[in-house]
């Protein structure tokens, strides 16, 4: 992916080619291109190369005609790609990394099920080597990240398929992402880079809030106790910019319940009832979205207990209710058959081997791209990227 042309890509690294105008980025042929395109005379020389015959002028072939933009300039409302800040947000542990290697993967994989597709690349030589490097870990070393330290702030470019509205017109979503992926315990009240994280969330539109029901049964990272820690001076920051709509905060928010492939969730999820299967193609289950919010109340009440009962009452008592969705999220998903088919028999997609988790077959995402593309899209109802906010805090 990396080796993509991405025409937002500042740093590069790359040479301005001679002669180039300050600002003018547009990129030579690729190595091994021919020197010139087919049909098309050959470029002037650049200045000090040599004396060059100077043919007379040339007339205007369409004179008058229409100026064209360039392929690739998708433009809404006069301006270029809009910038959306997305905040991820979870316990250490939550699986927030997996989450973002995912990401492309699942992007990629969009058009199995849905027509078109979406595109994922970084802004900057350092996000497209966390794509890569992601990608590579997930599909070909097929084992987890590392434990985050500190907090990595990344931009990419997003891109997705033309979407036919009925009362907006129809749009072709492109925009630039901007997401931090911190390490778990920076959510931690008493960590240094706790308050420059708190500050990120507050300037974001949405969030995106892993809640990991297999990590939740151990004290050390139970949900609540970095939840509300956040939650708390994220409030008290929003309200101290005069921003809090009817009291809460003004955010759009996708809770993910993570690791829906892990037995522990997956198998009491199954007996409870909430879990339907795909009848084509490779057979998956997942939680019908319209049972998302009631499987996460489900979680909360009866599965998990106090703790998680209080997640879900502060996320409630937070935000707006009706600016919360919910998705059972697996960023590696299940073990497929060797037919690329789920089967109930053998689907633990995580193995122990010589002591390292390792994942047993490509990753199949599940409801990854779905809660960033919701948000974006809700985010984008709202008013666009001024939105809610009057553009003030941008
Ligand atoms: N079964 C399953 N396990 C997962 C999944 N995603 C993450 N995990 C597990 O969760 C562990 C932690 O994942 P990370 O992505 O590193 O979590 P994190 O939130 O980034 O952790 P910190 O950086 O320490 O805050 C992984 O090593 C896996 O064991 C998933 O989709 N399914
Ligand atoms: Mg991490």
């Amino acid at each position: 992916m990396s080796d993509l042309y991405d025409p937002n890509k500042k740093d590069s690294g790359d040479p301005a080619p001679a002669g180039a105008a300050p600002g003018n980025t547009v990129p030579g042929p690729p190595p091994g291109a021919p020197a010139t395109p087919p049909g098309r005379p050959p470029a002037q020389a650049p200045a000090g190369g040599g004396p060059t015959p100077q043919p007379g002028p040339v007339p205007d072939a369409v004179p008058n005609s229409i100026p064209e933009p360039i392929p690739s300039a998708r433009q809404e409302d006069g301006t270029t790609a809009g910038r959306i800040r997305i905040g991820l947000w979870g316990a250490p542990g939550s699986g927030k990394t997996t989450y973002l290697a995912a990401l492309p993967i699942a992007a990629m994989q969009y058009q199995r099920h849905n027509k078109g597709s979406w595109n994922i690349s970084g802004m900057t030589q350092e996000a497209n080597t966390f794509l890569t490097q992601g990608m590579d870990l997930l599909t070909r070393r097929r084992t987890f990240p590392e434990a985050t330290m500190g907090v990595q702030g990344m931009a990419w470019s997003v891109q997705g398929p033309e979407e036919k509205g009925k009362r907006f017109r129809s749009r072709r979503p492109s925009f630039v992402l901007e997401i931090q992926d911190a390490a778990g315990e920076v959510f931690r009240h008493d960590h240094p880079q706790h308050a420059q994280l708190v500050g990120q969330l507050a300037r974001s539109q949405g969030l995106i809030y892993l809640f990991d029901p297999i990590g939740d049964a151990q004290e050390a990272t139970e949900s609540f106790t970095y939840l509300q820690a956040m939650l708390t001076q994220l409030t008290a920051r929003v309200r101290d910019q005069g921003q809090l709509v009817d009291g809460k905060l003004p955010h759009h928010v996708s809770v993910c319940i993570a690791k829906f492939d892990h037995p522990e969730v997956f198998r009491p999820a199954v007996e409870a009832g909430w879990a339907v299967q795909d009848t084509v193609g490779s057979r998956l289950p997942r939680v019908p979205r319209e049972d998302s919010e009631k499987f996460f109340q489900w979680m909360c009440d009866d599965f998990r207990g106090a703790n998680a009962r209080l997640v879900r009452d502060a996320l409630y008592s937070h935000f707006d209710p009706r600016r919360i969705s919910y998705y059972a999220t697996s960023a590696v998903g299940f073990r497929l058959n060797p037919q690329q088919v789920f089967d109930y028999a053998d689907y633990v997609q995580p193995v122990m081997r010589e002591g390292t988790l390792h994942i047993r077959t490509s990753p199949v995402p599940i409801n990854v791209l779905e809660p960033l593309i919701d948000l974006e899209s809700r985010i984008h109802r709202d008013g666009g990227w001024g939105g809610w906010r009057g553009g003030k805090r941008r």
